[in-house]
């Protein structure tokens, strides 16, 4: 006896490919797939009446937990300025962290349920948030708590990543604050069992190569899986040393070379597309697209939200730009949002309908999936189930 049966649905699995599935149902127990092309009794029944079922979306890089907002800085960079320039003014990411720094525990989760709900809305079932706001042990665990405050009282599932390393804090150099980052923050985010990652924000303007190799030894010992943040504003070499530390995803990589390109694939990690932050950013490089997919590196797509570079609450925006503004097919974006996102996150529970996966799963009344990369806005699931519950 299942707990459900979902009957009559368009199934696209996004298990290993984008096509349709040939079979029509699916039976749930314990908020797992158990079974395809069902029948028998079960305690309740979804009848899709043809719609299409796909897996719920994984947003698999965010930094939607924070306080305040940049509306002014969206305005300067219309009027000229870099992200740069407005780093070097106290603006940027130190701006965020002064807010984030006033703000309490519930103030952190009332700012950011909005946003989580926006994503929720669009058929998003897991989130990953990262810290990196906080930029001092206090903080940082706040920010950490919070996640893990908004994770239990919310439908859908968030993923914790520690990005310490996101900028160098005032009242310290930086090899001080990567010592503080390796001897203290890591330990205590471990030893609470706050984070499953750590990010780095591997950058002219953030962390070099010598420190990320430093804070990605300790995570690796600490048993976080490893993240970074690469070759978004300049060919650093960043993604072959996160692909040495058996990196689950590099993101970014507009400026990503052949080698970075390699030795991602040959790591197996995810190469992460940010193309809302391209697009705030008013950038023209491209991340090497071609070359992604001739070395069969997966590539995922996610939002970036974050207050500075891509206040986008929207993945459906984001999997539309990573179509039109970088060339994926829309069943490269649509794996993007699915299946390669959860591997990014290291969450193979999840992602695609496949028996023993979590039975996180969206119905849409759209004659076709690639829909949702041509038409930009009003879209919407009819519903949205997390482990086989109407969310
Ligand atoms: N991710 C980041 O960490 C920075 N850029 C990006 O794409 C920016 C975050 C911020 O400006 O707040
Ligand atoms: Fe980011």
């Amino acid at each position: 006896m299942f707990d459900l049966i979902v009957d009559n649905a368009r199934l696209y699995p996004m298990a290993g490919g984008a096509e349709r599935a040939t079979h029509r149902s699916f039976g749930v127990l314990d908020g797992r797939i158990a079974a395809f092309d069902v029948s028998g009794p079960a305690r309740e029944r979804i009848d899709a009446a043809d719609r299409l079922v796909l897996p719920g979306f994984v947003d698999c890089h965010t930094h939607a937990l924070y306080a305040g907002d940049r509306m002014h800085e969206h305005e300067r960079r219309r009027r000229g300025a870099s992200y740069a320039d407005i780093a070097a003014s106290g603006g940027g990411i130190l701006s965020t962290v002064r807010s984030v720094r006033a703000a309490s525990v519930a103030d952190l989760c009332a700012e950011t349920r909005p946003r989580l709900a926006a994503l929720a809305r669009e058929g998003v079932t897991t989130v990953e948030v990262k810290s990196g706001y906080g930029l001092d042990l206090d903080s940082e665990l706040k920010m950490l708590d919070a996640v893990e405050r908004l994770r239990r009282e919310l439908p859908i599932d968030l993923s914790a990543t520690c990005l310490a390393a996101h900028a160098v804090p005032p009242g310290t150099t930086r090899g001080r604050y990567v010592d503080f980052v390796v001897d203290t923050l890591l330990p205590a985010v471990q030893a609470r069992g706050l984070a499953r990652a750590v990010d780095v924000y591997i950058e002219h303007l953030a962390f070099d190569l010598a420190d990320a190799e430093r804070i990605f030894q300790a995570a690796r010992r600490l048993g976080f899986g490893i993240h970074a943040h690469c070759e978004q504003l300049s060919l650093m070499h960043a993604a072959e040393l996160a692909a040495r530390h058996g990196a689950l995803a590099a993101s970014h990589l507009e400026y990503l070379d052949e080698g970075g390109i390699a030795a991602l694939g040959a790591a197996g990690s995810v190469a992460i597309l940010l193309p809302g932050a391209f697009y705030c950013l008013n950038e023209t490089r491209r991340p090497p697209i071609a070359g992604l997919r001739a070395a069969r590196v997966p590539m995922a797509v996610a939002t970036d939200l974050n207050p500075g570079t891509s206040p986008i609450a929207s993945l459906l925006t984001c999997l539309h730009m990573a179509v039109t503004l970088f060339g994926l097919t829309s069943e490269e974006a649509l794996l993007g949002v699915t299946d390669h996102a959860a591997r990014a996150l290291g969450l193979e529970d999840r992602g695609r309908l496949a028996v023993g996966r979590r039975a996180d799963f969206s119905l849409w009344d759209l004659a076709d999936p690639a829909m949702l990369a041509y038409q930009l806005g009003g879209l919407a699931p009819s519903a949205v189930y997390v482990r086989g519950k109407p969310v």
